[in-house]
């Protein structure tokens, strides 16, 4: 049985945001799953988890990947998903500035294309820098970009905050991107 807390989380992120059929997990149209139906599904897949296991992942996360409904009988992950699910995101007016953490492998790319969503449902920004340097830092050598969050926003590009406090938006033009 797979006990690490680590490797539990990430196979939650895997099922609740991308691939919930690896274990015939079905999610609603908002993105939320059966909890019972979950924790069997896991257990099956050899992870060792119960509700109070589930509970204690989804409180200790890191950066509050997931959340339960009132009464735990539902949960979904904040954010993330490549699966088409409407989580109804509140639009939200943001910072002037916002940080982009990417790889140094990336710039020339983002450089003549902008920034863009790839599988996700949108570019994810963060209001702090340091935040931004460890997102980069999982593909390579990290560099953080400034968005011109303000200007792009009385542009009238939406930008959203999910549950977890990541703002995402649809692709960012070049003209938005500062390379330091
Ligand atoms: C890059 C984590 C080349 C982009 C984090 C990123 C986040 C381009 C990668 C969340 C490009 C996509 C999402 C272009 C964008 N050319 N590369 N034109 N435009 N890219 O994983 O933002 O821990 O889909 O810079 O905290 O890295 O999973 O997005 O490097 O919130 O909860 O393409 O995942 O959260 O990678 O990370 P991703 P991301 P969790």
């Amino acid at each position: 049985m797979i006990t690490d807390k680590i490797k539990i989380s990430k196979f939650l992120s895997l099922v609740l945001r991308h691939k919930p059929e690896t274990i015939s997990l079905e999610l609603d149209e908002n993105g939320w799953a059966d909890t019972d139906f979950l924790i069997q599904g896991m257990l099956k897949a050899n992870y060792s988890i119960d509700i109070k296991v589930l509970k204690d992942i989804v409180s200790s996360s890191d950066k509050q990947r997931f959340k339960f409904n009132d009464d735990f009988s539902k949960i979904r992950a904040n954010q993330g998903h490549s699966i088409n699910v409407d989580l109804k995101l509140e639009q939200k007016l943001p910072p002037e500035i916002l940080f982009h953490g990417t790889a140094t492998k990336n710039i020339d790319s983002i450089k003549q294309g902008g920034l863009l969503k790839q599988s996700r449902h949108h570019v994810h920004l963060s209001s702090d820098r340091e935040t931004a340097k460890k997102v980069g830092m999982r593909y390579g050598k990290p560099v953080v970009l400034i968005i011109e969050a303000g200007k792009m926003s009385s542009d009238g590009i939406k930008f959203y905050l999910s549950e977890n406090s990541v703002w995402l938006t649809e692709n960012v033009d070049i003209k938005y991107i500062k390379f330091e």
